[in-house]
């Protein structure tokens, strides 16, 4: 039982924007923290903070109980890992590095016959956001292993367990970023079409924002339309949605700006 109050022993491996500030809200934290880098010269330069720099990744997971992973992508994952399988044996791997849902499973199969731990995370924040009060990362994987170093993975930002499934926090990560890129897609779309009205896209932020903000209060009712279909009753009928949308799309083309967004949004949302 990992007392959770307790300063822990600590690896980072990976030492990017991302990695560093998660190795100094780990510090700041007062873990013990061992690091490894690529470019050594990150490493070191956490010396001051009261890192200790590890020769190697495999010298870097042998030296704690809890392994933090945080590097480019999946393929650096397993360059790190799999020649170290047996200085990680035994130990939780928490691997932040931004994968798809089918990478981390797979990560997950690995480390299962090389017995070690996994937890996948999303980090749902920017680095200069981490250990700062908006910052959250999502969590999935092994549950009793997230349970015992919570405390430890809170030095981040709030924690979220998402599931068992070691691909669902991978899931959730793509499909808020989801709702971001289709926020900024319209956007990009109704600034483009105001300005030939004469407006700007600075005016529309103003007015856009506060709007967006208030929609966003809705998407837990609308939960049920997508978690038990078969039981709900929306509110707008798919005929009245496509009709709005419509509406919309006929605008962008007579302001000179057709766009493949709002058929495409058209689809999605009504099947029509
Ligand atoms: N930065 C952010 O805002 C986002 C927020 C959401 C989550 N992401 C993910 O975090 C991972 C790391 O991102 P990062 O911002 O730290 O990225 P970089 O600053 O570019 O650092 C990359 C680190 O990966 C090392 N690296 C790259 N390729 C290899 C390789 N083939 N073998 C070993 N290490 C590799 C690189 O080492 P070096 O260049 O310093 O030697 C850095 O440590 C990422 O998955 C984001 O999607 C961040």
């Amino acid at each position: 039982m990992v007392d959770q109050t307790a300063a822990q022993t600590v690896s980072v491996i990976g030492l990017g924007a991302m990695g560093t500030a998660l190795a100094k809200a780990l510090l700041a934290g007062g873990h013990q923290v061992t690091v490894w880098n690529r470019t050594r010269e990150r490493a070191e330069a956490l010396v001051a903070d009261g890192a200790k720099v590890a020769a190697g990744p495999a010298e870097a997971m042998a030296a704690a109980d809890l392994v933090i992973l945080c590097v480019l992508d999946d393929a650096a994952v397993r360059e790190h890992l799999e020649p170290a399988a047996a200085h990680v044996r035994g130990r939780v791997v928490v691997n932040l590095t931004t994968t798809t849902p089918e990478q981390a499973r797979s990560l997950g199969r690995w480390a299962a016959v090389n017995e070690v731990t996994l937890i996948d995370g999303g980090i749902m924040a920017v680095p200069e956001m981490i250990g700062g009060p908006a910052a959250f990362v999502l969590y999935s994987g092994a549950a009793a292993a997230f349970d015992r170093y919570r405390a430890v993975l809170e030095s981040f930002g709030r924690a979220e367990f998402v599931g068992e499934d070691l691909g669902a926090s991978a899931m959730y990560d793509v499909a808020i970023l989801g709702g971001m890129y289709a926020m900024f897609a319209a956007f990009a779309q109704g600034g483009a079409m105001v300005r030939t009205t004469g407006g700007s896209a600075a005016r529309l932020a103003e007015l856009m924002a506060p709007f967006l903000q208030a929609m966003a209060t809705t998407l837990a009712a609308q939960a049920p339309g997508i978690d038990t279909p078969a039981d709900f009753v929306p509110t707008q009928s798919n005929e009245f949605t496509a009709a709005a949308i419509d509406l919309i799309d006929k605008s962008a083309v007579e302001s000179g700006t057709p766009t493949e967004l709002y058929g495409a949004l058209r689809r999605a949302l009504t099947g029509l």
